[in-house]
């Protein structure tokens, strides 16, 4: 007999009286059919097998589950000792109680700030001179506030971007605040701000370039120690660190040579020292959304499947689910709240407008993902005026389209409905899965009763949230129908809203 028959042939009847007993098929009378389940699918149904290949790369392999009732017995194959299921739905895995807690932040402020700020460029080659670097009027509860009154719950900082300069007293290198102007030298913008962020209830993160064009030993292999040396200090040296920033630029050394970088040398020192940080970015936490304009996809999922094969040091330090075919990886969109990371003079007239940032925060956290908005300081050491001012109203307006709901349910099924008082035009509609128990709808419509029922909207992931902006509809309730789902969907949120309503009669 072949090998790779051998799983198919144990599994088959037990998968038959599985799915007989939990399968209920739901004709729902408005559309298409839905698969919901008779119970619940974390119960004794499943066919747990859980492997642990080592103390950091974990193999969650959970069992087959009633849903997946296309899958096809030949795919089960054996493989390095490993059960392969490719169900083309990756619908087990989950958030870790850190990647939850991120989730739930929606929104962070990055901080771009350093020699560029001072020589009005966006990239530094290395070879400028730290003792222009003198924010003389630097205020780190400022941004600290602004940052607040926007909504966000984080602030990452560029304690080093590619030209090297570092934001704080590294004793690795000369080029860095204490070879600056300011405060004679003896400043550390890192300690400032860290503590500004904890003054003031913020987590706070650290953007590390590994791509460095003033350091002379980047190109060899003496700078990753160099790297690891600071990445030591910052994990060290400023409390609790909520996200590491890795970029992945990567130019060439003083030797012509590009840098290989020792991922999985800096992931291991994150771990071990601050086990509570996400790694972003090029990292094993959180996933780039793919550009720097903070618009998610569509269909922006948290749950993301491996490339066969795939063993690099990413995902040697994320938890495989389903059988080591899928990871929990979601995403942020990066963007800058000017067309500049950096602060530039010219660019005051430039500052995004309330508009513009409303549209990116819905196609990002409206698009189950996070936003990370960048605010940077300018050369006093503060946030512009103009730049607070937009952060008040981001925050403002965020509350007035969130705030209040018209009406809000939760619930658990194929099927959610929500009555609402009375009938009222509503504009816009929020879904939130419990993801807690990982992302499990693929498809679904939101309908409005208005006379009789109508679609108002429709989309396949939900995720952690899910912003559904309509053209404005009166209605007496909505229902949520799930179309497509690898697990019993778990709405905890189902909630419309109207925008346009003044705010003072929702408050
Ligand atoms: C990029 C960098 O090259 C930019 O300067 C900026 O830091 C952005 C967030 O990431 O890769």
């Amino acid at each position: 007999m072949h090998r790779e028959l051998v799983p198919s042939l144990w599994t088959l009847p037990v998968m038959t009286l599985v799915q007989a007993r939990f399968i209920d098929r739901v004709q729902d009378a408005s559309g298409p059919s839905t698969v919901s389940t008779g119970r619940d699918e974390d119960m004794s149904g499943r066919l747990a097998c859980e492997k642990k290949r080592s103390s950091r790369f974990v193999v969650a392999s959970w069992a087959l589950q009633p849903w997946e009732k296309k899958f096809r017995v030949q795919e089960l194959t054996a493989r390095r000792g490993q059960w392969e299921v490719d169900l083309k739905r990756a619908g087990y895995a989950r958030p870790t109680r850190q990647q939850a807690i991120w989730q739930d932040m929606e929104m962070a402020g990055f901080v771009h700030f350093g020699m560029n700020t001072f020589t009005d460029k966006e990239w530094g080659d290395g070879t400028e001179d730290p003792a222009i670097f003198d924010p003389a009027e630097l205020n780190a509860d400022q941004w600290v506030e602004a940052c607040k009154a926007a909504g966000m719950g984080m602030l990452v900082l560029t304690a080093k971007h590619h030209d090297g300069f570092c934001l704080w007293p590294s004793r690795y290198t000369e080029h860095s605040v204490k070879s600056s102007r300011w405060k004679g030298g003896k400043g550390d913008v890192v300690r400032e701000v860290s503590e500004a962020c904890r003054r003031g209830g913020l987590r706070f993160g650290i953007y590390l370039s590994p791509w460095d064009r003033h350091e002379r030993t980047y190109g060899t292999r003496h700078y990753n120690r160099y790297f690891l040396r600071q990445l030591r200090e910052l994990l060290t040296g400023y409390g609790t660190i909520s996200e590491v920033w890795f970029d992945g630029a990567c130019g060439e050394g003083p030797n012509g040579k590009k840098q290989q970088y020792d991922w999985a040398a800096y992931y291991e020192l994150v771990r071990r020292l601050q086990p509570e940080a996400l790694i972003a970015i090029c990292g094993p936490d959180i996933r780039w959304v793919g550009n720097e304009s903070g618009i998610a996809r569509e269909d922006e999922a948290s749950t993301q499947e491996v490339p066969a094969g795939d063993d690099s040091p990413v995902r040697r330090y994320q938890i495989l689910w389903q059988r080591g075919r899928s990871v929990w990886w979601p995403a942020e969109c990066d963007v800058s709240i000017r067309p500049g990371w950096f602060y530039h003079e010219s660019q005051d007239g430039k500052v995004k407008t309330l508009k513009e940032l409303i549209e990116i925060y819905c196609a990002s956290v409206g698009r189950n993902s996070n936003l990370l908005l960048n605010i940077p300081p300018d050369t006093r050491g503060l946030f512009h005026e103009t730049d607070v001012l937009r952060l008040r109203q981001l925050g403002r307006e965020i509350r007035k389209l969130l705030g209040h709901s018209i009406a809000q349910t939760s619930g658990e099924g194929g099927k959610v409905d929500l009555q609402l008082p009375r009938s009222s035009p509503i504009d816009h509609i929020v879904i939130q899965e419990d993801i807690s128990k990982g992302e499990r709808i693929s498809d679904f419509v939101v309908q409005g009763l208005a006379g009789g029922w109508r679609d108002l909207a429709q989309g396949s992931v939900v995720g952690h949230k899910r912003i559904l902006a309509i053209e404005e509809t009166e209605v007496e309730a909505v229902r949520l129908i799930i179309r497509g789902a690898v697990g019993k969907p778990r709405i905890k949120l189902l909630a419309v809203h109207s925008f346009e309503e003044p705010v003072k009669e929702r408050t």
